[in-house]
């Protein structure tokens, strides 16, 4: 689906956030969705009803079984976003994973306090929100998301808001009874299955409970910082070769472009960690992979 990335990218610099409808359609949105519901099945079909439903509660981490959901994760529409947002062409992604919200019937959810998420997960300086130093976090909605399904609340940027990153009392939330206008200003983000949010770190806003009784709502989640931001603490991708689903994600590195490999770690063409030796071991690892991006920038450095 096309995206208007220069639009979303001044949206998204004018107001911290940006709902993009159909990022995901047709064929690639139900390849998506069959790929989150094997980690979060629906009780609603399963044949026998005796679902436990309790076992779903947990994220699960990047990188996924299903290729069509690791794409969601490494769009090419989204770097560009935030390599325009960032004013840089080093960007990695911090994390991501896929989680599910089921309806009542099968237990409570939570509503969040209002937060932000510059800070307290994945850093241990206080956050600079301009520039080369913002993140960029987004949700992929996989269910349709109405008042009732868990939408995502949003109730403007910090500064906007007039109130600080880092708490008084050390920290990224907004209680209720402290900030009682902030709750007033949220506004639930209702979104068809197949939309994208994209917001700034700075984005106060909560995740809400689901008041649903029957259904589910799946969504992917990923956030990007840029290299300069070396204090950003990420994802770790250690255990990765010994697990089962290497062999896709093989198949997935050699689909992949530069510019999204960059996002995984990958150095840049052109990096002197490419040489003839490397070129040649990356092409035994990753079976069908084209190093001529690589082979070409070695060629003009000598
Ligand atoms: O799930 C959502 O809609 C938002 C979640 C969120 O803000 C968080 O977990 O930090």
């Amino acid at each position: 689906m096309s995206m208007d990335v220069a639009a979303v990218t001044r949206e998204i610099a004018r107001r911290g956030h940006a709902l993009i409808p159909s990022f995901v359609t047709g064929e690639e949105l139900k390849r998506a969705t069959a790929g989150i519901e094997e980690y979060f099945p629906d009780p609603e079909t399963t044949a026998d009803g005796t679902l436990d439903v309790g076992a779903f509660k947990h994220a699960v981490p990047f990188p996924f079984a299903a290729n069509a959901l690791n794409r969601l994760v490494l769009d090419p529409r989204v770097v560009e976003v935030a390599e325009r947002l960032l004013g840089t062409r080093d960007i990695l992604l911090t994390s991501s994973f896929v989680q599910a919200k089921y309806g009542t019937a099968y237990g409570d959810t939570k509503d969040q306090a209002l937060h932000n998420d510059t800070w307290a997960v994945n850093s241990l300086l206080p956050p600079r929100t301009d520039g080369v130093y913002q993140r960029l976090f987004g949700i992929v909605y996989l269910t349709d998301v109405t008042v009732d399904t868990a939408p995502t609340y949003v109730a403007g940027r910090a500064g906007d808001l007039g109130v600080p990153l880092i708490t008084a009392d050390r920290k990224a939330t907004y209680g209720k009874d402290a900030y009682p206008d902030l709750y007033a200003r949220e506004r639930p983000v209702e979104a068809p299955k197949g939309s994208l949010l994209l917001f700034t770190g700075d984005l106060v806003h909560r995740g809400s409970a689901y008041r649903g009784r029957h259904g589910r709502r799946l969504a992917v989640f990923f956030n990007l910082h840029s290299a300069a931001a070396r204090w950003t603490g990420k994802h770790l991708w250690a255990m990765l070769p010994a697990s089962p689903g290497w062999p896709d994600f093989c198949d997935l590195m050699a689909e992949l472009s530069p510019g999204q490999r960059q996002l995984l770690g990958f150095p840049v063409p052109g990096d002197p960690y490419w040489t003839a030796d490397t070129l040649g071991r990356l092409a035994d690892l990753y079976p069908g992979i084209d190093t001529a991006p690589y082979t070409a920038a070695l060629r003009e450095r000598g």
